[in-house]
């Protein structure tokens, strides 16, 4: 890859996260000339920004890890099942530091513009302090849920305390002893906030748009043995991550609902309540997500643990998703998180009752009344798949604007690949599996690699999607969500946030298939020469 009109680089990475970093380190295998530009002062990318109390993994830590390497698969412990965000970020450091990866990441240095070169067959990158660098190959390594958004309220901006959106929490310890603090929002994070404010706080008050369904995480510490025990099996856990749906530990229920007595499902559902992790998500029977008759009756047993677990009948009925059934939209993983509506110094206010009318001087006003507040924390979500993409201004061929392409939803080819944006790769772009995100980072990044290397040999320099390839892709991936009962559901699973412009109305808008049949198409177009794909 290397002539007189030779780019800067081989390769620039926009991230330093997980796929951003394991990126690096295979193309630097390769021989390349990589640069990564990271917005961050630090690695991590997720586990970097993502800092809220409370902050943790939902899957099992030794899932989730890279396998690259032997090396680092012996020498790293994990002290806990689901680990808190302080151990993966210095899990991520290590990795850094061991393979000597911040030699070529740039911190601090924000992408803001990435433009095709026909001429030269290469992108400009351009950083926000107005720098710019070429490269022959543009891998965006962004993160599917990187792009934070705040809520559309009036009046954000004249809260005199503080407050502070939970992907940008500060990096200086936060105390909340003696304050009070209002919580927005009751996704994956906000559980995991606020079960850890309400610890501390003075006062905690929740307002909640919409319930989920919540199912218990049942974390434990890993002592020295067990650890042991794990780090022998490692061989097994990512043979079985490989093989099952969505690269979680936990295998598929072959039975369905309805193939058991009521006395069996009830048990079954018990000894999910009782497991770690997300098996009760995808390890339960096999229609919970494609029948309403099946999904009712996995909602009814988590709604009457729900009633079990909070003391007031009129908050317990709150807390119970009414407009979508279980696991229809992502299941938050709790720890005592119901059991904190018990506490005297927490309040859980219904925004479907009394909506937010505007954030005030000292708190927040909804329809009912004002609240004070010493703290608002913003748990509200991000603008999932295509948020980060939109961000930068992505031109290719003829200066076509990726946001413009995308407008109507994102067009891929396998996830990675987007027609008429040459030789811009996409690590966990839209349309991959996502599922155990690492275990489906580490295969993109061998994928982008063994594109990288076959090019390389040939002397190739340029290659993009077809139009018929990108067909063929978005057909499977409607395909594979036909039946789901999340399509009928808003949440980031079918591209509604309400809180951005254009992405109100529900649409397909990730792959919902199996990770093993992505994977075997993925390998298909790489075994046939890359051929579906225009290679020059
Ligand atoms: P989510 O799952 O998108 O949750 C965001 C939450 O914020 C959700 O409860 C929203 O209510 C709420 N929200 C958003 N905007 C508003 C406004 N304007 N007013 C009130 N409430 C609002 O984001 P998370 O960060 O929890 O999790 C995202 C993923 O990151 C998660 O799936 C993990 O995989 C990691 P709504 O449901 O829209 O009514």
């Amino acid at each position: 890859m290397s002539s007189a009109q030779s780019p800067e680089f081989d390769a620039i990475i926009v991230g330093a996260g997980m796929s951003g970093l394991f990126q690096l380190y295979r193309l630097r295998e390769l021989g390349l000339k990589v640069r990564v530009f990271e917005s961050g002062t630090g690695v991590g990318g997720t586990w970097y920004w993502n800092r809220y109390p409370g902050a943790r993994f939902d899957s099992e830590s030794y899932s989730y890890g890279y396998s690259f390497s032997q090396e680092l698969l012996e020498e790293w412990d994990w002290t806990e099942h689901f680990a808190p965000q302080p151990e993966t970020l210095r899990y991520l450091n290590h990795v850094a530091d061991k393979f000597d990866l911040r030699r070529d990441i740039q911190f601090r240095s924000k992408v803001t513009s990435a433009h095709w070169r026909e001429e030269t067959r290469s992108w400009e990158v351009t950083l926000e302090d107005g720098s710019r660098s070429t490269a022959r190959f543009l891998i965006t390594a962004v993160g599917p849920l990187s792009a934070f958004t705040m809520p559309r309220i009036e009046g954000i901006d004249s809260f005199a305390g503080q407050s502070c959106h939970t992907a940008r929490w500060p990096h200086e310890p936060v105390s909340f002893e003696g304050k009070r603090v209002a919580v927005i929002g009751t996704g994956a994070t906000g559980v995991q906030t606020i079960q850890e404010v309400a610890k501390t706080a003075k006062t905690l008050t929740v307002f909640q748009r919409t319930p989920n369904w919540c199912a218990p995480l049942h974390n434990r510490k890993i002592d020295a043995a067990e650890m042991a025990r794990i780090r022998s099996d490692y061989p097994d856990i990512f043979r079985r991550c490989q093989e099952t749906f969505a690269c979680f530990l936990h295998t598929a229920e072959p039975r369905g609902t309805f193939e058991v007595t009521p006395a069996e499902r009830e048990a079954f559902f018990e000894k999910l309540y009782g497991e770690p992790g997300f098996g009760i998500w995808v390890g339960n029977f096999n229609d919970i997500l494609t029948s309403k008759d099946a999904n009712a009756l996995i909602s009814d047993f988590v709604a009457r643990k729900i009633r079990s677990r909070v003391r007031d009948p009129r908050v317990a009925e709150k807390l119970i998703p009414k407009n979508h059934g279980f696991g229809t939209r992502r299941v938050p993983l709790e720890t005592r998180y119901y059991e904190v509506y018990n506490q005297p110094n927490v309040e859980l206010v219904d925004l479907t009752e009394t909506p937010i009318e505007r954030v005030t001087p000292t708190g927040i006003r909804t329809s009912a009344r004002d609240y004070d507040f010493d703290m608002i924390i913003y748990a509200t979500g991000f603008d999932a798949l295509t948020g980060a993409f939109d961000r930068v201004d992505i031109r290719g061929v003829g200066g076509e604007r990726l946001k413009d392409k995308w407008a109507e939803g994102a067009e891929t080819f396998v996830g990675m690949s987007v027609e008429g944006f040459p030789n811009m790769l996409m690590l966990l772009g839209p349309h991959t599996a996502l599922g155990n995100i690492p275990r489906s980072i580490e295969y993109n990044v061998e994928w982008v690699t063994d594109l990288l290397r076959f090019m390389r040999d040939r002397g190739l320099t340029r290659i993009d999607a077809r139009p018929e390839g990108v067909k063929a892709w978005m057909k499977t991936v409607q395909e594979v969500s036909a039946g789901l009962l999340s399509n009928d559901v808003n949440s980031w699973f079918t591209g509604v946030n309400t809180n951005v412009e254009g992405k109100q109305t529900r649409r397909i808008s990730r792959y919902s298939g199996s990770a093993p049949a992505y994977r075997a198409r993925c390998d298909e177009v790489a075994a046939a020469g890359y051929r579906e794909m225009e290679l020059g």
